[in-house]
């Protein structure tokens, strides 16, 4: 290294001064933070549930626009499942209670869960 180049060769700086009592050692972990897991929320296909509830389900509580939530409302109906949303843990769960809880307060046996995207 050229003598004129400052060696920043070791990452932790110096820490505070051990004032002649013997040796500090200060060691800095490297913290690695994960992002939060992501979790989609299914909804399942049945025969009672009329088509309008799960679209108006979509649009309330997925905030899809007619077109979109009319589309995933036909692909459940016709592959018998599809993903309405992505989200962390706690906001995934919190929309299966509400959408459960809407769906028996209607009567309809609709059904959604919750799966590790
Ligand atoms: N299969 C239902 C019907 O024919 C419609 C439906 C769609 C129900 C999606 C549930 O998640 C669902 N009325």
């Amino acid at each position: 290294m050229a003598s004129n180049t400052p060696d920043r060769s070791n990452p932790i700086p110096p820490g505070p001064p051990d004032e002649g009592q013997g040796s500090v050692v200060e060691e800095r972990q490297l913290q690695r933070v994960e992002p939060p897991r992501a979790y989609q929320v299914v909804m399942l296909n049945d025969d009672y549930t009329p088509m309008e509830f799960v679209v108006m389900v979509l649009q309330q509580h997925f905030h899809h626009d007619i077109d979109a939530a009319t589309q995933i409302m036909l692909k459940i109906h016709h592959e018998g499942r599809a993903v309405c949303g992505v989200y962390t843990r706690d906001v995934a769960a919190t929309k299966v209670e509400l959408v459960l809880a809407a769906a028996r307060r209607a009567g309809h046996p609709l059904q959604c869960i919750l799966e590790v995207a």
